[in-house]
């Protein structure tokens, strides 16, 4: 893992309907992820954030059930060329969101560095919709389709190329609410999901292993975690919370194990939504989820 991060934060809250998500990146800040970091011998940048534009009050006509998509197609090329930017320059992006549909930049631009990236995405929902799938036109329930060359032209195509991961390199961790046609989805293309079942039979330390042997002849992982993968006792502050989460502890280990195995090479911390949560605290968890990911130890 690179020694210098690049912080890169994306107020992006145009990719669902509820207000606040795009303070997300300041929570974070708030939280201290900065002095976290140095405390752990990392150079870290802040970078600022990515310009966002308004929300699209009147929908254009062919775009329906993609809920602002012309701006979130512009900020996703500009996110696209901060994080390619950055790992051209031997650095670590790490990207504070924002809401999910942010990771349709950042895979954007991570993905053109690798030719077999890993991507492990931890989170309650499978964020495999399309405009025909889902039931909400929300884009942030889309990214994982558009990163796999599914769905809008203009999401599949951001920064030039498509698709940016195969399926076969994609890990789905947390998961626990499912639309009919991310299932059929997941089915058609043998995408690997640990639901809430499986860690709970297998327990968080067989899952991460079992994680890490399915993506060991990936040259990169990518790292997509949504807070609201935890249950929401834990990161109340998510707009779309489901119960029956990963828990705080359970989170750390995944987090310490993936931080043994050296193999995250870009990481996003999305879905924080100050308006909606308690004191700070899925902020605070996020950011003390960074700590260990960045190698944080007790002793
Ligand atoms: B999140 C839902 N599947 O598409 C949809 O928070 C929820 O980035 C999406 O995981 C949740 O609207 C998106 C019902
Ligand atoms: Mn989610
Ligand atoms: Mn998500
Ligand atoms: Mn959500």
């Amino acid at each position: 893992m690179a020694r210098e991060i690049t912080l890169i934060g994306v107020p992006m809250d145009l990719g669902q309907t509820r207000r606040g998500v795009d303070m997300g990146p300041s929570a974070i800040r708030y939280a201290g992820v900065i002095e976290r970091l140095e405390n752990l011998q990392y150079e870290v940048t802040d970078m600022g954030d990515i310009e966002i534009g308004r929300r699209d009050s009147n929908p254009s006509p062919g775009h329906d059930n993609l809920k602002n998509l012309q701006e979130v197609e512009k900020a996703s090329v500009e996110l696209a060329r901060a994080v390619s930017e950055t790992i051209k320059s031997k650095r670590f992006p790490l990207v504070l969101g924002g809401d999910h549909s942010i990771a349709i930049g950042t895979l954007a631009g991570v993905a053109e560095h690798y030719q077999n990236l890993g991507v492990i995405w931890y989170d309650a929902h499978g964020d495999l919709n399309t405009a025909d799938t889902s039931p909400s036109g929300n884009i942030h329930g889309m990214p994982l389709a558009a990163s796999l060359g599914i769905g809008h032209e203009k999401l599949v195509n951001i920064a030039g190329y498509a698709p940016k991961i195969k399926p076969e390199n994609v890990v789905i961790i947390g998961a626990r609410s499912l639309d009919d046609g991310e299932r059929e989805l997941i089915k058609e293309k043998g995408i690997k999901v640990f639901t809430m079942h499986e860690i709970d039979r297998l327990g968080m330390a067989r899952v991460m292993e079992e994680t890490l042997s399915y993506l060991s002849a990936c040259d990169g992982v990518h790292l997509s975690l949504d807070l609201d993968g935890l249950d929401p006792h834990d990161a109340p502050g998510v707009g779309t919370p489901v119960l029956g989460g990963i828990s705080y502890r359970e989170s750390h280990l995944a987090m310490e194990m993936l931080a043994e195995s050296n193999v995250i090479t870009s990481a996003e911390f999305v879905e924080v939504n100050p308006i909606l949560d308690e004191r700070n605290k899925t902020a605070t968890v996020a950011v003390a989820l960074m700590g260990s990911l960045f190698g944080e130890k007790l002793l």
